[in-house]
């Protein structure tokens, strides 16, 4: 099994490309900061090609698979983990350039990856596209946002695709999880500001990468006529807010 793991060198992606290098898949680990997919390269062996890949850059996200080397040009399963929440603030004090970011990145970049692979999926009728979404793709929160929609064109872009995809083999899936630690999604999302990154999950046992991981590789491994749409994971100290109402006083 060849496998892209778009967003590799940290979080979900690392404990993803970890995951399936361990239970004897290929792993193709794209992602900017290649320093670190080097070291990863170096830890895991021959069974992981590191690639160097901005999924704001059309054409090299369009130049796949013809630019990795003929051996890993059969891609079996697409896991499009690379992505970004920025910022907490209300839309109306946003910063239009991070939601261009958020949007090039979560939404654009996902679907033109997906756009480059799917022909060879469908030419040999089989294959997987697992793409992560989240909660917020699903349930809005103050400071959401773009963030928030740019989940929700996750889980409503996989199912599309399964409506395409019907009768070609391929399947597809949305991994949408809440809380989820040990990753640099909240220090990405602070802007560098580690303290309240880590008071994000301060008192709480939140998900964490490897569950994730472990989630990905069971949905690899089901029998080929089985297709998870989508699977919503939580970890159990989390739950859901109240509406907020604004009341006159
Ligand atoms: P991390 O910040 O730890 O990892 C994000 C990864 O995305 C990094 O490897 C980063 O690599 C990569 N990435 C970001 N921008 C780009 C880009 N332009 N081009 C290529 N790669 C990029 O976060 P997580 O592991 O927590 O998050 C992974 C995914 O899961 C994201 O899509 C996130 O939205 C989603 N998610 C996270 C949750 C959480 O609570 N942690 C919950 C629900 C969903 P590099 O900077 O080297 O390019
Ligand atoms: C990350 C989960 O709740 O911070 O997608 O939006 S949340």
């Amino acid at each position: 099994m060849i496998v892209l793991v778009t967003g590799a060198s940290s979080g979900f992606g690392e404990a993803i490309a970890r995951r399936f290098v361990a239970g004897g898949a290929r792993v193709i680990a794209a992602a900017r900061r290649s320093e670190r997919l080097q070291a990863l390269a170096a830890d895991l062996g021959p069974a992981l090609l590191p690639l160097t890949l901005d999924m704001r850059e059309r054409s090299a996200l369009t130049a796949l698979p013809h630019s990795l080397p003929p051996e890993w040009r059969e891609i079996d399963v697409l896991v499009n983990n690379a992505g970004l929440a920025l910022g907490t603030e209300l839309a109306q004090h946003a910063s239009l350039d991070e939601w261009e970011t958020m949007i090039q990145t979560n939404c654009f970049g996902l679907a033109a990856l997906t756009h480059t692979l799917l022909p060879q999926m469908v030419a040999r009728g089989s294959g997987l596209v697992i793409n992560l979404g989240s909660v917020a793709g699903s349930y809005p929160y103050p400071g959401g946002n773009v963030y928030g929609a740019s989940k929700a064109f996750v889980d409503q872009f996989t199912l599309n695709l399964r409506a395409d995809l019907v009768g070609t083999g391929v399947r597809a899936t949305n991994i949408a999880p809440g809380l989820c630690g040990g990753t640099e999604f909240s220090n990405v999302r602070m802007r560098g500001d580690d303290a309240a990154a880590a008071k994000v999950y301060q008192g709480t046992q939140p998900l964490s990468a490897e569950d994730i991981a472990e989630t990905a590789w069971w949905i690899a491994n089901l029998p080929p006529h089985v297709n998870i749409n989508k699977i919503e994971m939580m970890p159990v100290c989390q739950g859901f807010g109240a509406f907020n109402i604004k009341r006159e006083v």
